[in-house]
């Protein structure tokens, strides 16, 4: 996969690439990763990339034409085209799996009021936002979305990393984790996890997981299949 990041400020997404899992993937060479500088495809002599809007009122617009031509300077035919904004689609692990399938991506990050309205229309396919507020600018939107797709492409997980998103638990919350010591000022681990009986664990952790997800999101309940030993669990959890 290649990714290709349209911004103001490429120097932003050092924080992506030169730390973390998805700098050790790009080191290993699992994808490709390039930022675009828009305004190095600015032709004003002050390189302005934006303008006041159309018809009044306050803030500024990102001017057509830069962003244009850095996306005509990187696209070709198996690219697929996001903008990041508070008023794209809400974005989910769904449409990460989807996009870790292309080719091809590129990302446009706006600040001010957003850009040119004729970009989003004619040379967008994907609007997308990662939550109901809104940023300075698309910069991290974009790395989030980095970051949630890289991690699904081969290899850069370990297998172990990957099996636990694979998980049968896959539509409701995960299970609560313990690490060492067994007592921590007082509070002691769930003697179930000790016990060594590992169809106890496996049982005890399903039911937390829909405990959990019961409480904290029932809204994830109404989209996931459940088996009848689920339902007969959730039950019990409800009285
Ligand atoms: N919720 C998001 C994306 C971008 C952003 C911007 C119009 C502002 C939040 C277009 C207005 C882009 C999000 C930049 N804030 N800010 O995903």
């Amino acid at each position: 996969m290649k990714i290709d990041i349209l911004t103001l400020f490429p120097e932003f997404f050092k924080v992506l690439t030169d730390f973390s899992i998805i700098g050790r993937a790009l080191e290993k060479g699992l994808f490709s990763f390039n930022t675009i500088n828009i305004r190095d495809f600015s032709k004003d002599k002050h390189k302005r990339v934006d303008d006041y809007p159309f018809g009044g009122g306050p803030g500024m617009v990102m001017k057509p034409e830069p962003i244009y031509d850095a996306l005509m300077s990187v696209k070709s035919n198996n690219s697929f085209v996001i903008y990041l904004s508070p008023q794209g689609r809400l974005y989910n692990q769904e449409i990460a799996k989807d996009l870790a399938n292309k080719k091809h991506l590129i990302l446009i990050c706006g600040h001010y009021e957003g850009i040119d309205n004729r970009i989003v229309e004619n040379y967008v396919d994907m609007e997308l936002s990662i939550g109901d507020y809104v940023l300075t600018g698309g910069e991290i939107p974009a790395m989030v979305v980095v970051d949630s797709i890289v991690r699904l492409l081969p290899g850069v997980l370990s297998s172990e990393e990957s099996y636990m998103y694979e998980s049968h638990y896959n539509g409701l919350l995960e299970y609560p984790q313990y690490t060492r010591p067994r007592e921590f000022k007082g509070l002691k681990v769930p003697e179930v996890l000790l016990s060594g009986d590992h169809e106890k664990i496996s049982k005890w952790r399903k039911y937390q997981s829909l405990k959990n997800t019961y409480i904290k999101r029932p809204d994830l309940l109404e989209k996931t299949k459940l088996t009848e030993e689920e339902i007969a669990m959730l039950e019990e959890i409800k009285s």
